[in-house]
């Protein structure tokens, strides 16, 4: 494995290599297609190259209380869960895990694990992954993984994941991280933090006048504009009581909605459709998806500065939180 100093990439030589071939039984295929199906570094894998990733798995028992990853070692597998519950730590400075010869987690009570492992950092149940930042990225192991429970995991080895993974993830990465970096509420993330958002992004064109969400409808999807621009509708009664409906202003390149339903879930606040473009070499209507989980667990930590947003806006549903909502006009 040569270092390219200029790129910090990592060249493998070994990629042309056959891949490895576990036979399993119908069950045991089954069980992995589900699994990987749900698992976002795998989402968009071709026929063959799904194949490869099933052939090459290959499950392993962990006990109870065993390190399945230790922080600081070379990474030869990543890992799906297919059963069971794992906990991440991480050891802040330079200071690694020590565990003296032959001693494993089982030596230690589980409240040790924090004195000897470092910080809980994350959680991994069934279809959670982990493993790929050592195997993506050449470095040594970022956290410890400890079994809380025996578990059963799919390992799959360097070579295959590098060969099939890191070409799809590093594509989708790169697409979105550009991107995500200028996204004014995601500037307060670090790098590590975006890139977790750009896998499990996908994008999604609109038609001139199509909804993207629609009043009323439950709240699912969190959305940034990635391209064109779009227009927030409610239909609400005027002093008259009759409805009508009512232009809240516009959405644009870097914005954000969509999140009012997933951080009250409450039913849409307003309407959002693509723009009728007057001019037709304008790029039509692009946003980039987050599903509900990923929207919790993704973005927790601004999870106040959402809030605080809305809060400003009070209750009058989705408008535009940056340079837009300055020239946002509310049709009187
Ligand atoms: P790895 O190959 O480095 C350890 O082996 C694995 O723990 C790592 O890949 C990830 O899959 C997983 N930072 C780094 N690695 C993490 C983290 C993490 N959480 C899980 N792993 N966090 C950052 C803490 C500052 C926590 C993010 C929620």
């Amino acid at each position: 494995v040569s270092v390219s100093a200029e790129s910090g990439l990592v060249q493998d030589q070994y990629l042309n290599e056959p891949t490895p071939i576990f036979p399993k039984s119908d069950e045991q295929l089954k069980r992995i297609k589900a699994s990987i199906s749900r698992n976002f570094l795998f989402r968009d894998l071709n026929e063959e190259q799904e194949l490869g990733v099933l052939n090459a798995m290959q499950e392993v028992k962990v006990p109870a209380r065993n390190v399945v990853i230790r922080q600081g070692d070379d990474g030869n597998y990543f890992y799906i869960v297919e059963e069971g519950l794992l906990y991440c730590y991480i050891l802040d400075g330079d200071t690694l895990p020590v565990l003296p010869e032959g001693e494993t987690a089982q030596d230690f009570a589980p409240a040790d694990y924090d004195s000897r492992f470092g910080k809980k950092v994350a959680v991994c149940k069934p279809n959670d992954s982990f493993g790929e930042l050592a195997l993506m990225y050449n470095h040594p192991r970022a956290a410890s993984v400890i079994a809380v429970e025996a578990s059963t995991l799919w390992q799959l080895d360097r070579i295959t994941f590098r060969k099939i993974v890191t070409q799809i993830a590093r594509r989708r990465r790169r697409m979105y991280e550009d991107f995500l970096k200028n996204v004014p509420i995601l500037s307060s993330l670090d790098e590590f933090e975006r890139s977790k958002i750009a896998d499990v992004l996908t994008s999604e064109q609109y038609a001139d006048g199509e909804a993207v969400v629609r009043q009323g409808d439950p709240g699912e999807i969190f959305y940034f504009v990635e391209e064109g621009e779009a227009v927030i509708t409610k239909r609400q009664k005027n002093e008259r009581g009759d409805w009508e409906e009512v232009d809240l202003g516009t959405y644009k390149k870097g914005d954000y909605f969509g999140e009012l339903a997933l951080l009250r879930t409450a039913p849409r606040a307003a309407t959002v459709r693509a723009v009728h473009r007057t001019d037709p070499y304008k790029p039509r209507l692009k946003c980039a998806r987050l599903g509900a989980a990923a929207f919790t667990r993704l973005l927790g930590p601004l999870r106040e500065i959402l809030e605080r947003n809305a809060g400003e806006i009070g209750s009058c549903a989705i408008l535009p939180k940056t340079s837009a909502a300055t020239t946002t006009r509310i049709k009187q």
